[in-house]
């Protein structure tokens, strides 16, 4: 199996995240790229190639620019006005409720206060290196998806990093700026004009492809999660939340309890399976995350290893096209191996 790959997610190095109001050190480093590009890298069954630019083009179709140009810049600016910070975090953010009755929020015109326009929780520092990574991280899940698409691959791998599923059109966070997955997944609808679903097996629910897709009739998705009543991003992720206007019927979310073991996983992912053979995509995107971990210390799943070559093959069952780009995954001496085994899966080797 193909590996995209770029050096630039390390780009994006920031250190802490707020934890319930505690700075504690950050999950999501970059020694996790660099884990799961070690343990492919020494498996002759895969093979790592560099992404090709693919321009802003493919990030506007699925994000508001405003968000874009915000993001591009929004280091230089908060650094302008803190510039003893290594981090950027907001102060404020633009809760609903603050202009209730009011006209729409606006961004202030200054780097410390817009920050929190446009982030929506408190695990997401930016950094200089930020936009430069999530850029290259987007052209990564691009050009694994054009050696699907056009090169006719039955599957390849997106090692992006940060990740992406969290990111909603018009906000940042959840250590996402830029939604790889769903980019991915747009660009193969308008270029290709078939329809896509986006399978997500990250321990969270994805609600940015969520969001981005809701009232899509063209575009399914699919998620395996911890159920939102105890699990992070709490707000969206209800099994009742099954798509809107055309899109009704294009969600599926299957939220799952505290401890749940391979068995039960597993059974879950074959309803999954079986919802996106229904829909008959002409590629499934995976959002693989490999934080359902029993070890990962920001999940709650217990799963084991034996769980993802099981979980890669029952997806690669559907005998579809397959792209998959990498979400979460906190356990880093299991990460690279967790994922080197559903990829294994997928690809029908032996684990
Ligand atoms: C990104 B992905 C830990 C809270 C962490 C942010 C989680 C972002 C997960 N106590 N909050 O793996 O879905
Ligand atoms: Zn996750």
């Amino acid at each position: 199996m193909q590996v995209v790959y770029s050096p630039e997610h390390a780009r994006h190095d920031a250190e802490h995240e707020a934890n319930f109001g505690q700075r504690v050190g950050l999950y999501e480093l970059p020694i996790r790229a660099e884990e799961i590009r070690a343990a492919l890298a020494a498996d002759d069954d895969f093979t790592l190639v560099a992404p090709t630019e693919h321009g802003l083009d493919p990030i506007l179709a699925v994000h508001d620019p405003d968000l874009v140009a915000y993001l591009e810049v929004a280091w230089r600016d908060f650094h302008a006005e803190a510039p003893d910070e290594r981090e950027a975090f907001p102060d404020s953010y633009l809760h609903p409720a603050l202009r209730e009755g009011m006209q729409p929020g606006r961004a202030p015109a200054t780097g410390k206060g817009r920050i929190g326009y446009w982030s929506w929780d408190t695990a997401t520092p930016l950094v200089e290196g930020t936009y430069a990574a999530a850029r290259a991280a987007v052209d990564v899940a691009l050009t694994a998806a054009s050696l699907v698409v056009d090169g006719g691959a039955p599957s390849a791998y997106a090692l992006c990093r940060p990740p992406g599923h969290h990111a909603p059109r018009a906000a940042f966070g959840g250590y996402c700026f830029f939604n790889n997955a769903a980019i991915a997944a747009e660009w193969t609808v308008r270029s290709r004009q078939v329809k896509v679903t986006v399978l997500d097996v990250d321990y969270h629910h994805g609600n940015g492809i969520q969001q981005i897709f809701y009232n899509r009739p063209d575009v399914q998705y699919v998620s395996l999660h911890g159920d939102p009543d105890r699990a992070y991003p709490y707000f969206v992720g209800f099994a009742d939340e099954m798509g809107a206007g055309k899109g009704l019927g294009t969600n599926l979310n299957l939220p799952l309890p505290e401890k749940c073991d391979d068995e039960r996983y597993l059974t879950e992912l074959e309803r999954a399976v079986d919802a996106v053979d229904r829909f008959d995509p002409a590629l499934v995107v995976v959002s693989l995350g490999v934080d359902t971990y029993g070890q990962d210390p920001i999940g709650d799943f217990a799963l084991t290893r034996d769980s993802y070559p099981a979980a890669g093959a029952a997806v690669a069952a559907l005998g579809r096209p397959m792209l998959i780009v990498q979400e979460g995954g906190y356990y880093v001496p299991a990460l690279g191996q967790n994922v080197r085994s559903w990829l294994r899966g997928a690809a029908g080797l032996p684990a």
